[in-house]
Formats: structure tokens, sequence, C-alpha cells
């Protein structure tokens, strides 16, 4: 029996139709700025977004370092949200890569008040670091696929400015958050200075992100791109998953947005709640404490249906592409029907 991969929707695998993309795509060095289809992709989501400029890098990690890296200086203030990819699970690489001063502001979904971001604002004198960068995240992973909402980006940017901070955003699951509200790619950008997006996340695409910003904020991170190692050579391969990614995969997020939801609304079992109803793409379920993540996780892979922990009690399961509504009932009816 084939077993449904919940883990992520970075499991994802190219169909037929993105793998005909991919042997058909015109290339040429992308180092040297040769290469048609990459060009193509960068001002394609350049647009979308609402930028001037994007530039095609490898991951969401280094999409996001890039711009953390291009903001600030090494001894400068970060301000995160506390449940941020950037914070977590990007291996330290604010520490590691730019040498930054890292500040937390908890929020209940993602979405801090400005007013609770402006409190941690180190006061500038010489003995403070330099606050430079906020960082959002939209829509919010840990927190469970939780939108953001646009007035909070809009607050948060406009207070940053104020200020002389800049705002970054990892957009990683923006088109999630996108197609969920109508509100489009660009309007969720108007505030921000630089947004990465991933195409190998809910759009199925098997590599790469943008970051996506000012001409000179790009042309500062195509740099940085070489430093950090993510300049690519004939990458229109890739890019052109990720083109055939936005035509054909954008607007069918809202299958997966459905299916999270069947299966959020379908768990019924005593030893198992959502701590939320999913807004997008991403469930939470939390698990009684004698049982806990581990276990549960083994006993679901045991039977096919494999998730992944977000905490000692709490496992994250993501809806995607190679997903169905049949499976999501197969994995429903898995996960009711468990002895714990
Ligand atoms: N997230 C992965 C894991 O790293 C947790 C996942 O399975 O969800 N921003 C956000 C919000 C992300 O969720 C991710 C990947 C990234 C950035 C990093 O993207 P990659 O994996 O391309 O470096």
């Amino acid at each position: 029996m084939k077993s449904i991969d919940l883990r992520s929707d970075t499991v994802t695998r190219p169909s037929s139709a993105m793998r005909k993309a991919i042997a058909e795509a015109e290339v040429g060095d992308d180092v040297h700025g040769d290469d048609p289809t990459v060009n193509r992709l960068q001002e394609r989501i350049a647009h979308e977004l609402g930028k001037q400029a994007a530039l095609y890098v490898p991951s969401g990690t280094m999409s996001n370092q890039i711009g953390v890296a291009l903001h600030t200086q090494p001894g400068d203030q970060l301000i995160l949200e506390a449940q941020s990819h950037i914070y977590h699970y990007e291996a330290g690489a604010p520490a590691a890569l730019s040498g930054l001063w890292p500040s937390l502001v908890p929020s209940p979904s993602g979405a801090p008040e400005w007013s609770e971001i402006e409190k941690l604002i180190a006061p500038q004198n010489a003995h403070n670091p330099r606050p430079s960068l906020v960082c959002l995240e939209n829509t919010h992973n840990r927190h469970g696929g939780t939108i953001v909402p646009l007035e909070c980006i809009d607050e948060v940017g406009q207070g940053c400015h104020e200020r002389g901070l800049k705002l970054h955003l990892d957009g990683a699951r923006l088109f999630n958050a996108s197609v969920a509200t109508s509100i489009p790619l660009a309007r969720w950008c108007e505030k921000v200075d630089t947004v990465s997006v991933c195409f190998s996340k809910g759009l199925g695409a098997p590599v790469g992100s943008c970051l996506a910003g000012s001409e000179g904020a790009i042309a500062q991170a195509k740099r940085l791109r070489k430093r950090f190692g993510g300049g690519m050579r004939q990458v229109g391969i890739l890019a052109a998953a990720c083109l055939y990614a936005l035509d054909h995969n954008f607007a069918r997020l809202k299958e997966d947005h459905a299916n999270a939801r069947l299966l959020a609304e379908g768990l019924d079992h005593p030893r198992m709640s959502i701590p939320s109803l999913p807004e997008t793409n991403i469930v939470l379920v939390d698990v009684d404490e004698e049982v806990g993540a581990k276990r549960l996780l083994s006993l679901l892979d045991e039977q096919g249906v494999r998730a992944v922990a977000f905490g000692p009690n709490r496992i994250r399961l993501t809806v995607h592409l190679d997903v169905s509504r049949q499976d999501c009932e197969r994995a429903l009816s898995v996960l009711n029907g468990l002895s714990l």
C-alpha cells in the first residue's frame, strides 16, 4: 500500500508534464546572467510580488539568509517572531553567517503587534546593538500555517520604516496566503523591503526560491548569493519547473486547504485534539502527554501515514499536491482508529 506522506509540502515529486518543461528548458550560464529561463522566472515573480527585481536561489533558507544579510551589519539587532523558521530551523544562520544579535517577539499566531516589536528595539547609544531588521513569516509554519493578517504586515512595515528599520518577509508559503484570502501577492508585499518565496513547497517544484526587492537590494543580493555558494550555472532546467508550477499549481492550493480542513474537522479521537482549525495546508494535532508525539508518529508510520513532530506532544500534518482527498480520508481513518 502506498504511504501517505504528510511530513511536508516539500516532499512532492515533479509530474511528467513538469519533467517535460524541465527537459525542454532553454538554458545558459546564470552566473553570467545568460539563462533565459531563469531571467524569465525572475522577471515574472518580481512583477507578481510588485517588486523591481528578483533573484533565483537554491533554497528558502538561502533566500531568507541573503535577505537578512543584506539589511544588516555584524553586531546588529535582528527582531524575529519567536516561532519563526529563521530562528528555529535555519541552523543558527543569522548568528553564524551575519553575526546578528536576535531578539524574539512572541505572538499567539505569528502576527505580533507593532507595539510589542517597538518595545524590543534597542535604544540608540554606544552600549547597544544597532537595530536594523524585523522579519515576519506568512503563512506561519510553526503556528500551523496561519495567515498573518495584511494589517499586521502593513503596520509592522510602516513602524519599521518610521524607526529606520527594514522588514523582510519569509513568504515560503505566501502563495497559500494569497489563494486563501484572494489578496494578490503584490498587495501582501507593499510594505516589505524584501520577500522570499519558495517554489518547492505547495507549488510542487523540485528546487528553488526567489528573493525579491528593489533593484539595489537585488544587485547586492547577487553578490551575497555568490558568497554563500548559491551561484548556479545552467539552472534554467530548475527555473522551468518553477514557471510550470506558477502556471499550473498556484490556484489549486485551495484544494490542499480544503483537504487540510477535512482532516482537522474529521479528527475524532479521545487522546488527540486540534489546537486550532487550519487556515491553509498545515494541520497541527496535539496528543496526550502519556502517548507523546514520538509514539504517535511511529504508530502512524506502521500504518502508512507519515508526519513530523512539532513538539513533544504535537505533530504536524501537511497537505500537498501529491496527497488526494481520498488519501486524506484514509489518513483520517488511520488516525481515528488508533488504539492509544
Ligand atoms: N520548512 C521545512 C522545514 O525546514 C521545517 C518544512 O518542512 O516546512 N521558511 C519557511 C516558513 C519554511 O517552512 C521553510 C521550510 C523554509 C523557510 C526553508 O526552505 P528550504 O527548505 O527551501 O530551505
